[in-house]
């Protein structure tokens, strides 16, 4: 499970574009955001690196956190 602190994530328009972004990279992905908090969990067989990145392409700068 890949745990992100996501910056400038705060409505959920920008929740559903960091979902968009991360379902682009693998559709079968389970994606579980959290607002107030701004982490984005994902459960995904995509590398970390290419999630994070895909992510950040959308807008949103992002860091991993320990889980
Ligand atoms: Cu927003």
């Amino acid at each position: 499970m890949l745990k992100l602190k996501v910056e400038k994530m705060n409505c959920g328009h920008c929740a559903s574009t960091v979902q968009k972004a991360v379902k682009a990279v693998d559709p079968v992905a389970t994606v579980n955001i959290d607002l107030p908090s701004g982490t984005v969990s994902v459960d995904s067989a995509a590398s970390e690196d290419s999630i994070a990145d895909a992510i950040r392409s959308a807008g949103y700068p992002n860091e991993k956190i320990a889980a």
